[in-house]
Formats: C-alpha cells, structure tokens, sequence
C-alpha cells in the first residue's frame, strides 16, 4: 500500500490535519442522493480524523434524498450518523471534505464560497472541477481505484484506526455494491481490501442490507421500468419520466443490464427540475463516463463516470413537459446512435409493452 511506507505514514496524518487549517469542525459531504461507496468513504474519513484529532468535531451530509432500500438499511447502521446537508448549524471554522465528489462536480451541496480542505474520490477529474481541486490542500484521486472505500480504508490501515464490526460492514457493503462483489471495475487494491474486511463484518447485518426489505412504490418503480422498457440492437433502455426517488434511475439501469446478450442501458427520469441519466456497460473497456460527458455536455448539462458506470443530468428549467419529453428522446436516440453506429436510428422496440411508451405522455402517474 503505497500510503503505507516509511515516512509516508506520519505525514499522511499530518497532510490531513493541515489541510483542516486549524478549524475545529470537519463537515464531510457525499455526493447528492448518496450510494453506499460513499456513505462507508465518509465513516471512514470520520473515524480517521477523529483518532488523527480527538478534539475536531466531525459531521457527515449529503444533499439530496437516501431512496434506496440497501441504502437506507445501511444508512440505519452506520458507525456515525449521516444527515441531510440543511441539518448541519453554523459556517463558522467548519472545513469542508468531499468524499466520492469533487467541488464543482455538479453532484453535491459544497457552498458554493467554499474550498474543500480535502477532495478524496475516484472518479476522473474535470474541466470544472480542476480550477477548485488546484486550492484544495488535501487532494486524493484514485481513478484506477473501483471504489472511494477502498482508499479510505487504506488510509485507516495506515494509521492504524480500528476498525468496528459495523465500520467493516459499511466498508464491504461500499466497495461490494459498487463494484458488484468485485465484478465491476476493482482494481487489485479494492479486492486486497474488501478480503482482509471481510472476517471484521458482522455477516447478518450485511444480509440484512443488500436484501432489505421494499415499499410498495419499488414494485411501482419497477413496473413502469418495464412496461417503459426498449431495445434496440445491444443497448436496452427505459425513460422513466417524472420520479419522485432519482436512486431508481441506477438502480433501473443496473436491472436491465441484466438482460441477457445486452451490452449497454440507458436509463432517463425527471427529477426536481432536471434530466437524469444512468449508463450501464458490461464490457469493462465502455468507457461510459466519456459517452455520457459527449452526450450531455454539449446540451449544457454535467456528467462523469466511470468505464461501466456513469451518470450526468441537464438542467430543465424553463422547459416545457413537451420538450423535455423531446431532450429525453432526443438523448436517447443520439445515444444509441453513438454506441450502434446506426445513423438513423428507427424502430426503436419496446421490451415487453404492445407499443414504446412515452413516460411524459399519461399523467396517471
Ligand atoms: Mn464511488
């Protein structure tokens, strides 16, 4: 572990604390609408700095909705308590940590005045978040890494934070669902990591999380993705329209990815105001995060991901429902284009449904 040699140990904890500049909170934020990966990055963070200094008051938010149902079971069993951004009292000598985002990333709630004292993430750097990242004393970004977790956790080897029954559980269920039990975009550190966590879980709270129990809208959820569902060549797809949960949008995709002889899916919804879209690919060379940056930068919206996973959104202010309805279609017919080679994409076939159906067309919902 490289954070692991000689010196490099003192002056990791030292980098840290320094970064901090002498503030007495430490507000570490996820990214919005946060995944596993990043509420075990943020435990970890916070146990690493409360041992680094006792005295430094530690909170973790996000902005944005915890929908899921691992996810909310998880977020119940946390060693720290995690909190929606609005709760957090008082900007006086509060430094500011991103886990799993990068300032500027068009996914979290960093104050818009504010400099992170530290960035840790894995995803790659972009145009908007380099200016930021160059002010940012304490700068960590792993993009070989397949989860922010993983990081973390080397930083708690390092230093020697011991590790809690409930900090492994978060810590595997991180890098586990994020790289689908190590399926996904690991690297060789995060299996390293995810083995030698494993004898710490406490087993049956981790069954109790990845198989948690759902609410009725899931089923919901999960019907109109069907019935919304399309193919066309290897790429499958569903547009959600409105949804009141944006996790469904990742989790939709995930699930249809599953269909066999498939090698992408694409998956759109609405969400407070905003076009959000999910990609999925099975081929671990996609290079999805680029496809969806093309697809959605140049309609002004943000996006960024990895090789198999990756997700963006565009801001809908102003639209009316009809040309929304045509961005969403618009997007996916120039996606599927991009990834088929097809230049006039027709005949784009529903999955199960009689005819392709237009989410923003019937307002039962
Ligand atoms: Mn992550």
């Amino acid at each position: 572990m490289e954070n692991c040699d000689d010196g490099m140990v003192a002056d990791l904890g030292q980098r840290l604390l320094s970064a901090l500049g002498g503030n007495s909170r430490l507000v570490i934020l996820t990214h919005n609408n946060p995944d596993p990966d990043a509420f075990a990055s943020a435990c970890g963070l916070a146990a690493v700095i409360s041992s680094l200094d006792p005295e430094c008051r530690v909170q973790i938010a996000y902005g944005g909705i915890v929908g899921r149902s691992e996810n909310r079971t998880m977020m119940r069993f946390l060693p720290y308590k995690v909190v929606p951004f609005g709760r957090v009292r008082g900007r006086d000598n509060v430094a500011y940590a991103l886990v799993d985002t990068q300032p500027n990333a068009g996914n979290n709630v960093l104050p818009e005045d504010k400099v992170p004292a530290i960035v840790i993430d894995h995803h790659p750097r972009k145009k908007t978040t380099r200016p930021l990242l160059r002010s940012t004393p304490f700068v960590d970004i792993r993009t070989g890494y397949g989860s922010c977790t993983t990081i973390v956790t080397e930083y708690m080897q390092c230093l020697k934070v011991p590790i809690s029954a409930a900090m492994a559980t978060a810590l595997v269920y991180g890098i586990s669902s994020e790289t689908q039990h190590l399926g996904r975009e690991a690297s060789q550190q995060d299996r390293r990591i995810y083995n030698e966590l494993v004898p710490l879980v406490n087993m049956r709270r981790l069954s109790q999380i990845e198989f948690s129990r759902r609410p009725r809208e899931h089923y919901i959820h999960t019907r109109t993705a069907i019935e919304n569902a399309f193919v066309y060549r290897q790429v499958i797809g569903s547009r959600l329209g409105p949804i009141k949960n944006p996790d469904v949008v990742a989790e939709v995709a995930d699930f249809l990815l599953l269909h066999e002889r498939m090698s992408w899916a694409i998956v759109t919804a609405f969400y407070s105001g905003k076009l959000i879209i999910s990609l999925r690919a099975v081929d671990h060379r996609s290079q999805a995060g680029k496809v969806v940056r093309q697809l959605l930068e140049k309609n002004g919206g943000t996006a960024g991901g990895h090789n198999q996973v990756a997700g963006g959104q565009l801001n809908c202010q102003g639209l009316s429902d009809r040309e929304i309805s045509e961005l969403d279609l618009s997007l996916i017919i120039d996606f599927l284009s991009q990834i088929t080679g097809v230049e006039n994409v027709k005949k784009i076939k529903p999955l199960v449904s009689a005819e392709l159906n237009d989410p923003w067309a019937d307002d039962s919902e």
